[in-house]
């Protein structure tokens, strides 16, 4: 197994006040204490994130762990950052729109209690993390989609926005004159943000958010709203997320399968290099097939592998903000 792995970045997040204290790197001091998934004391809180959205993802999500915060108001406030960015082309405000020109947005969060929330097809509104997390919260379901989730957003006293950016605009009528105008299944545009946290506690959360497929069908839904496919979080066995083509990621419960590996033992980058492996197995003639997978085990060890070569991840802890390039299965 190619387990190289490139530094990109190194960079010290002390001077942003981050520094959690000088713990052991990647466990907790008793590793027993975590095995029973609730009673996870002094933990070193880890950040990690796919693809590489700058430190301001994971420096939001870490400010609230360094303040003793939960994991879950940890990766609702990171993912946030890149949900409210409009120069970001694939996550809330300024995502490439379906083929019809409208901005529609995916996104889950997870706790370590299984408690989960999700919203998909979801228009109008900037920060779907927020309305996944109010569904989680708020009602006895677990996913709303559509006029439906649009609807709850703004019963919880949410601003609708119009989420479609000049530039993204621009580029979708750009994309209608050359296109053959047919749902993009096999490209994907490599921006979805997943991201797991751990924090002091030893409760692991996660979640997962995106405008999905540029240019794709109206009413697509790709995995990263799908509990079990984009993310899923375990208490005992670890979390982990997803980012590549939502169909082939679906089609092997993609998330929940690398957390079930931890649990029979494998590491987080073993975990989810298998089950790329079973993607690529089942999906064997695609070349565009993309498909990453980030995962965290209850001690704060973190792993990644993608099918494709290219994908990064952040890792965040110790005040220490590293970008990855995970190894993949094609070189
Ligand atoms: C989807 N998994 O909607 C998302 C897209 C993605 O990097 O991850 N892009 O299928």
């Amino acid at each position: 197994m190619n387990r190289r792995r490139h530094f990109l970045k190194s960079t010290t997040l002390a001077s942003l006040g981050l520094l959690l204290g000088n713990r052991n790197l990647g466990a907790t001091n008793n590793p027993e204490e975590q095995k029973d998934g609730h009673s996870h004391t002094n933990a070193q809180p880890v950040v990690v994130s796919t693809w590489n959205f700058g430190r301001q993802a994971n420096g939001a999500a870490m400010s609230v762990l360094s303040e003793g915060g939960t994991a879950l108001d940890a990766v609702e406030a990171g993912v946030r950052i890149v949900e409210s960015d409009p120069s970001n082309s694939s996550v809330g405000i300024g995502g490439t729109p379906d083929r019809e020109g409208k901005v529609t947005l995916d996104a889950c969060i997870m706790d370590h209690t299984h408690r989960c929330g999700s919203v998909a097809f979801l228009e109008d509104i900037e920060n779907p993390v927020s309305v996944a997390r109010a569904v989680m919260e708020q009602t006895p379901h677990v996913m709303l989609v559509g006029q439906g989730a649009r609807q709850f957003a703004l019963e919880q006293g949410i601003q609708p926005k119009n989420l479609l950016t000049p530039e993204r605009e621009a580029a979708w009528k750009a994309w209608l004159k050359t296109s053959n105008y047919e749902p993009v299944i096999n490209i994907e545009n490599h921006d979805t943000i997943g991201m797991l946290a751990l924090d002091a506690s030893g409760h692991l959360a996660g979640a997962c958010t995106t405008s999905g497929l540029g240019y794709k069908m109206r009413g697509r839904v790709g995995d990263s709203p799908l509990i079990g496919a984009g993310l899923y979080v375990d208490p005992e066995a670890g979390a982990a997320t997803a980012t590549g083509l939502g169909e082939a990621i679906i089609r092997v419960a993609g998330s929940a399968m690398v957390v079930e590996l931890m649990r029979q033992g494998l590491s987080p980058e073993d975990a989810c290099a298998e089950i790329c492996r079973r993607i690529q197995r089942s999906h064997a003639g695609e070349p565009a097939l993309q498909a990453a997978f980030i995962a965290v085990d209850p001690s704060g060890q973190v792993g990644a592998y993608s099918l494709r070569p290219g994908f990064t991840y952040a890792v965040s802890r110790q005040g220490k903000h590293e970008v990855l390039n995970a190894p993949s299965i094609i070189q």
